[in-house]
């Protein structure tokens, strides 16, 4: 109920509205209704009370709050309600704490979000610093009717989706996709990507994509090692911060229009939005897998989404994982 009466309140702009119009409005006593409004203001949200007027908003935190992010109208799929995100202030890593969930069953469309993670992770046990209400550090389940060895696939779904959420919120940013996993704005890292699977030979039961967005880092919030290599939307965007709340909204319902887009039509329209974004192909490269480094030129992406990539003595190789690096 607390969240129905933050919309109230909304709503009435800066007036106030009376308790007993709220216990009228929910058929509960004025008590209820000053409870519900301790509990939002515990939250974080300014809320003066008046004996005589009632109550007014003055102020919302800078929270995901599931309330907050969830978009309306509804998506179909993907953070359909409040009640399928999972808010924490601090987890070790909102990938490991979906994944629980999911062996115990949460549907498809469950998301997890965090203020901090104590142990953000990347690719291969890679590290990812998650600086605490600077970023957007979620994980979303999908159940998707596809083939383990598919899984990549949806590293790419959602690297469309972010690109897509910060065109939409800032035009004037060019957000690029490096293959496969990373975001980059002005050759710097913002983004990164990382889908786990709990698969059998054939058959695949879930994935569980986590995103990483460095939203309103500054320099300083990245330590020493990685602050040549990466950025945040604030930092590209002279300094001005960014709405975490508006851009948490933006990129749930992209996942979700994605989604839906390959579920309907396969992974072409998914292949033509990532080429919009991208800015490996055509590009030389270095690709560096566990087993070999390949230089080269990135000619393409296969049908699974693995990256093609002709050496200069004509051989074409193919990734469905490894590290790119840009080459001038
Ligand atoms: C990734 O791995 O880029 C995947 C990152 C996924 C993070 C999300 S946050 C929510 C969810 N929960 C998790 O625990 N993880 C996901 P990879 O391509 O392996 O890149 C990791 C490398 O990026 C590190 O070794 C650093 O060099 C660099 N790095 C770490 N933190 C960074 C940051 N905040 N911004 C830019 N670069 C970073």
């Amino acid at each position: 109920m607390r969240w129905k009466i933050l919309k109230l309140l909304r709503a009435k702009g800066p007036a106030y509205l009376s308790g007993e119009e709220m216990a009228r409005h929910f058929q509960v006593s004025r008590t209820a209704i000053w409870k519900n409004i301790q509990s939002l203001q515990a939250g974080g949200y300014r809320i003066e009370a008046s004996t005589r007027l009632g109550y007014r908003l003055l102020g919302s935190p800078d929270c995901l709050y599931p309330a907050e992010i969830v978009p309306e109208p509804a998506n179909k799929l993907i953070a359909v309600s409040p009640e399928q995100i999972r808010y924490y202030q601090e987890v070790d890593s909102t990938n490991k704490v979906l994944k629980e969930m999911a062996d115990k069953e949460a549907p498809e469309g469950t998301v997890v979000v965090a203020e901090g993670q104590t142990a953000g992770r990347g690719r291969l046990g890679r590290t990812w610093h998650t600086p605490a209400g600077k970023g957007i550090w979620l994980s979303v389940l999908f159940r998707p009717p596809l083939a383990p060895g598919e899984a990549p696939f949806f590293t790419l779904l959602t690297a469309c989706a972010v690109a897509q959420a910060v065109k939409n919120k800032l035009p004037a940013l060019n957000a690029g996709i490096k293959w496969p996993n990373d975001l980059l704005l002005q050759g710097r890292k913002f983004c990164g990507i990382l889908t786990e699977m709990k698969a059998e030979a054939d058959l695949l039961h879930y994935l569980v994509t986590g995103i990483g967005v460095n939203v309103n880092c500054g320099e300083k919030d990245f330590p020493p090692e990685l602050r040549a290599s990466a950025t945040s939307l604030c930092l590209a965007n002279n300094k001005k911060s960014v709405s975490r709340q508006e851009l948490a909204r933006d990129l749930l319902r992209e996942i979700d229009r994605c989604y839906r887009n390959f579920l309907a039509g396969g992974k072409d329209p998914i292949f033509a939005t990532w080429k919009k974004y991208n800015i490996t192909l055509g590009r030389k490269v270095e690709v560096k897998t566990l087993q070999e480094t390949i230089r080269g030129r990135a000619l393409d992406l296969a049908a699974d989404g693995a990256l093609l990539v002709e050496d200069k003595r004509g051989k074409t190789h193919r990734f469905l994982a490894g590290e790119v690096t840009l080459q001038a």
